[in-house]
């Protein structure tokens, strides 16, 4: 697990690195995926540093509702509120950044196949 001394996304809620935020709350931040797999994909995270979604929902679930509540917010705005929210938990399944992240994905008519 990466420490939030080298952890990028603990980098772009200081503001040490720079990212397009999109949206923000108390304890989220919203900002656009590098690497884009539809119109909507947007990345949430919490402000404080957790490997993943279990582990932020056991530490501090109301960080994870003010998450939700931002995919919620963003997807309002900018895919009239109809999305998927993925959460990537482990190599295996996909996770490469290990500061937990929700991906907001929409704005077009999705697929399913995840596997
Ligand atoms: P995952 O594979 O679920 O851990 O997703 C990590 C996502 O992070 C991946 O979709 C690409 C995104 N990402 C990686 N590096 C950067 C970056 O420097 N800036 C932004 N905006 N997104 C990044």
């Amino acid at each position: 697990m990466s420490l939030p001394s080298d952890c990028l996304f603990c980098r772009f809620v200081s503001g040490e690195l720079h990212t397009e935020i999109v949206g923000q709350n108390q304890r989220a931040i919203a900002f656009r995926d590098i690497n884009p797999q539809a119109p909507l994909h947007v990345l949430v995270i919490p402000r404080e540093h957790f490997a993943d979604v279990a582990a932020l929902a056991a530490a501090d679930p109301e960080s994870l509702a003010d998450l939700v509540g931002l995919a919620q917010e963003v997807a309002m705005d900018e895919a009239d509120g109809e999305y998927r929210l993925i959460f990537n938990s482990g190599p295996a399944a996909g996770q490469s950044v290990f500061h937990v992240h929700g991906h907001v994905i929409g704005g077009t008519r999705l697929g399913w196949s995840p596997a």
